[in-house]
């Protein structure tokens, strides 16, 4: 990125709108076309600038300094609009304001701190896989019975949350994940429900609320130590409740459905397990549960010849940018031989998912107990989209296993 030309080319425009069903439901056409259109594309119905290729996604996503967060990264713009929910001290900061809290869940959900999680989860996962196939046989809904199912034993216990209410984890996050596209019928559906999942989910944020041995526990020891406020801690707290769910239920969504639907991958995890890693990143780079979101530019910037002024809004499509044939060999093949890191699935740069430690535990733990007791995993019917402004979604995958005899 260099700073703006006198002569700038003005960038293709397009009327499409990313958040209509029809899209949501079939991203793959409207991010061909994008990456087509050029580097950059204005989207005359919003206003805003479009990135769909991987080279300037990736550039966007490691220049915090020209394309910042703490103006929002939906649609809306904070410095006009107020924002639906005090702002997130990690998602919706730039530094300094973000290295603190940063810092703190850093260490929180780092590899050495998960270990004991790791010992504790694969029983789990494996007990799981076996009242599954012992319940339900051989054909049910992997969504329900797996994706959803195994990250809502073990987040919210690792989190530290009381028994009541974690139905409330999932819808609010929806509503969550909904909230950075536009005011359409999808975040309309959640306003009725808004009130009571917010003053929920806060109320889960105070220390008194969590046990003492939680990932929610540390956040407020922080604070204690002075890594953090503790005006601050609730806050980080929320950021676990907010990115910790509906990405992990519909990232292992996805990766039981691209597994399912490619039965030669399916042979070569039960042959080398420890492709469960692999098997989970090159969902995440194929499906790319996270879609979407924006950065405001600071100042005017050129981006491949187009100038995109001061205050703009631009949306990053990590999904177009994670199937670019510029980047990618075979792009829309999912492929356990690829090395898909490097994928943006997660972010990049100073903003790349801190939990992403977590969601490759829950993955392996999983994975590792299905290729356990399944020999094959065929789909049994068509799966079914759940919608979201933001997160590519699962409302149910239906399955039929033939368990090791
Ligand atoms: C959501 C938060 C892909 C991101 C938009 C996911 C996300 C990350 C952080 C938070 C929420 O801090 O609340």
């Amino acid at each position: 990125m260099t700073e703006a030309p006198a002569v700038a080319v003005e960038p293709p425009t397009s009327d499409a709108d990313p958040f209509a069903t029809e899209h949501l439901t079939t991203p793959e056409p409207l991010h061909h076309a994008l990456r087509e259109a050029g580097p950059v594309v204005r989207l005359s119905r919003y206003d805003v600038y479009a990135l769909a290729r991987y080279r300037e996604v990736h550039a966007a996503l490691v220049d915090w300094q020209t394309f910042q967060s703490a103006a929002g990264v939906g649609l809306a713009n904070f410095r006009h609009a107020k924002p639906w929910r005090p702002p997130s001290l990690l998602l919706e900061a730039d530094p300094p304001h973000h290295d603190a809290p940063r810092r703190v869940l850093r260490e929180i959900l780092a590899p050495p701190a998960l270990r004991r999680l790791r010992a504790a989860w694969q029983p789990i996962a494996d007990d799981l896989v076996d009242t599954v196939l012992d319940t339900q046989g051989t054909d049910f809904d992997a969504f329900e019975a797996l994706a959803k199912a195994f990250p809502l034993r073990v987040f919210p216990d690792a989190v530290g949350l009381g028994p009541d209410g974690r139905d409330n984890l999932l819808p609010y996050g929806n509503m969550a994940f909904n909230a950075f596209g536009p005011v359409n019928a999808l975040v309309q559906a959640d306003a009725r429900r808004a009130a009571d999942l917010s003053a929920w989910v806060n109320a889960q944020c105070a220390r008194q609320a969590l046990t003492d041995d939680g990932f929610g526990a540390r956040i407020w020891a922080a604070a204690d130590r002075g890594d953090l406020t503790h005006e601050q801690a609730p806050l980080v707290v929320r950021s676990l409740l907010t990115a910790g769910v509906d990405t992990t239920v519909h990232g292992l969504a996805a990766t039981l459905y691209a597994l399912a639907s490619h039965p030669d991958e399916w042979q070569r995890l039960r042959e080398r397990p420890e492709l469960a890693r692999v098997a989970f990143d090159e969902a995440v780079r194929w499906q790319s549960p996270v879609q979407t979101f924006f950065r405001t530019a600071t100042t005017d910037v050129e981006i491949a010849g187009s100038l995109v002024p001061e205050g703009s809004k631009i949306l990053m499509f990590l999904g177009a940018a994670n199937r670019d044939p510029a980047r990618w060999n075979d792009p829309d093949r999912f492929d356990l031989t690829r090395d898909p890191s490097g994928h943006v699935g997660f972010g990049m740069g100073i903003h790349q998912c801190v939990g992403q430690h977590v969601a490759r535990l829950e993955a392996e733990a999983l994975l590792t107990a299905l290729a356990r007791r399944v020999e094959r995993v065929e789909l049994a019917g068509e799966p079914r989209r759940h919608l979201n402004n933001t997160l590519r979604s699962f409302a149910a995958l239906p399955v039929r296993v033939r368990p090791v005899s």
